[in-house]
């Protein structure tokens, strides 16, 4: 099945009892057995609900993979993953991603005795140098959050593979429709469900997508032992959501490169990272490794001047300030302040992240519209 066939259809059944196209609703705790322990293969909606396995077998066709399994939020799936890790393991991150992301990794598990090392990893030599005999995991993003750098993940799973280390890609900003990464030998994809996936800033989740057996067992393990599980409306949410998965990110990579190209030639404007602007540095590996470039784009003004950023973003009539992305209403975000504040200011810096740095995710609406917006808070 090709992709857009696999969002309407995959692991989607018919309801056995009614024959409703949609796949209902479960909302239930429990479930009556027989006698004990016989049963449907369902005993307690912590540990399984027929909404809850119908997404996940669908996200695991999305990307395809043999197990997925979803969590009540991205950092739900991402704790789920460094749950897997004992002290004195090493995980090395990409030095460029998402504030919660390292939030979870330092402030939390770093308290447990897990190790971590944030590096470049948009030049894959670096993880060679990177890498020691206690390195377990390399988590990366691509494009990353908020700087749209791209990492080879290809490149890094040829140094991983060799040496038993697990890559996970968290996917969010590509979406299975541009990028599966398991294809490309990543062990496990992770992904902010509540970004395209969701695709309408109604529902927070998130999910994991991996091949291998042992693995998806123990996640599964973790996800009713620790109990972080995403309720049924909300996995019928994003069942809908997904439906329109590629049409909504077809809008989202035409209006985006649009968007950079007006940014890129106004006299304003410093600094336009987007993976589809031939300047961009991962340009060519973007077109290699993304079936397109995206929705998420971020800018710098001329002057660096927080005072003229601040202006833009409370000047927008169209795009609205807040964090997230993925929605189909354009969206814009200062990282610095917002969804990467509890990075510190100095590493924030040092990884070229500025606090004068603003970030776009592009909505559907029509693409004349978001310009126009630019153009008059810009000025
Ligand atoms: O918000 P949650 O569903 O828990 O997902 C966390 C997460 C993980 N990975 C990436 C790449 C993300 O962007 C996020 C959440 N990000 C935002 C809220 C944001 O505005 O960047």
């Amino acid at each position: 099945m090709k992709f857009a066939t696999k969002a309407i259809h995959a692991g989607i059944e018919p309801d056995p009892t009614t024959g409703a196209i949609m796949t209902p609703i479960y909302q239930t705790s429990t479930y009556v057995q027989e006698s004990p322990g016989k049963h449907k293969g369902y005993e307690y909606a912590r540990t399984q609900n027929p909404t809850r396995t119908v997404l996940q077998n669908n996200l695991a066709a999305l990307e395809n993979g043999k197990h997925g399994i979803c969590y009540s939020s991205g950092l739900g799936a991402t704790d789920a993953i460094l749950k897997l890790f004992k002290p004195g393991d090493e995980i090395i991150a990409s030095n460029d991603l998402y504030g919660g992301t390292y939030r979870i990794m330092v402030r939390v598990f770093q308290e447990f005795g897990l190790k971590f090392k944030f590096v470049d990893l948009s030049n894959p030599a670096n993880l060679d140098t990177a890498i020691t005999s206690a390195t377990k995991m390399v988590w990366i993003e691509t494009p990353t959050n908020p700087l749209l750098r791209l990492v080879d993940i290809s490149a890094l799973a040829a140094i991983t593979k060799q040496r038993n280390i697990q890559l996970v890609v968290d996917n969010t900003f590509a979406s299975p429709y541009l990028q599966n990464p398991l294809d490309l030998g990543a062990d496990m994809v992770m992904h902010s469900v509540t970004k395209y996936l969701g695709g309408h800033s109604d529902t927070v989740m998130g999910a994991i997508i991996l091949n291998d057996d042992d693995v998806a067992q123990r996640l599964a393990f973790i996800q009713n032992a620790c109990g972080a599980v995403p309720g049924p409306q909300d996995c019928f949410l994003v069942l809908r959501g997904i439906k329109t998965l590629h049409i909504r990110m077809q809008r989202h990579c035409e209006n985006a490169l649009n968007v950079a190209n007006f940014l890129q030639q106004h006299p304003k404007i410093s600094q336009v990272y987007y993976p589809g602007l031939e300047s961009h540095m991962g340009h060519e590996l973007a077109k290699r490794q993304m079936r397109g470039f995206g929705g998420m784009l971020s800018f710098e003004l001329k002057g660096d001047l927080m005072t003229d950023a601040v202006r833009v973003m409370e000047s927008f009539e169209v795009f609205s300030l807040g964090e997230s992305l993925g929605g189909v209403e354009s969206l814009c975000t200062h990282p610095a302040s917002m969804t990467h504040a509890s990075i510190p200011k100095e590493e924030r810096q040092r990884n070229g992240l500025k606090d004068t740095l603003i970030r776009l995710s592009v909505g559907i609406e029509d693409v004349e519209d978001l310009i126009q917006d630019l153009e008059q808070a810009i000025g």
